[in-house]
């Protein structure tokens, strides 16, 4: 082995812890964000997503009780065939919605019961969707 190449056998080494620290520190930063390493104050409840479809009004039967536990983060996406005005009692929330033109709720579960859905307008009052949060 000359001089020259074991110099620069160093150099690609070098090259290659240096490299080998940025993925480290990449593959860190990415499990930090996957695994949510937020402090544990700001973790309370689960994360709690459904995505709703109104077709002419009504949400297929299965989904028209959604069942969460009280302090969960919950999400309700929504979509629709035609504009409607979602309304959830009790939290008081309202989204309207447009045509396929889909719209999130956005909330904690910090209130126990059982909370209608229900969509404002020509149509009366109907309700669509029962949220019930266990306490
Ligand atoms: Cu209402």
């Amino acid at each position: 082995m000359n001089t020259q190449f074991s110099a620069d056998l160093h150099k690609e080494k070098k090259f290659w812890h240096a490299f080998h620290c940025c993925v480290g520190a990449a593959v860190l930063v990415a499990s930090g964000w996957l695994f949510d390493l937020r402090p544990t104050w700001a973790q309370t409840g689960e994360k709690q997503i459904f995505a709703l479809d109104i077709r002419s009004g009504h949400v297929v039967a299965d989904k028209r009780t959604i069942r969460v536990t009280q302090d969960d983060r919950v999400e309700l996406q929504w979509t629709a065939n035609e504009a409607v005005e979602l309304h959830l009692h009790g939290y008081d929330i309202r989204l309207d919605i447009k045509r396929d033109e889909p719209g999130t709720m956005i909330f904690k579960a910090s209130i126990a019961g059982r909370f209608p859905v229900g969509i404002h307008g020509a149509g009366g009052h109907g309700n669509v969707v029962y949220l019930e949060v266990l306490p």
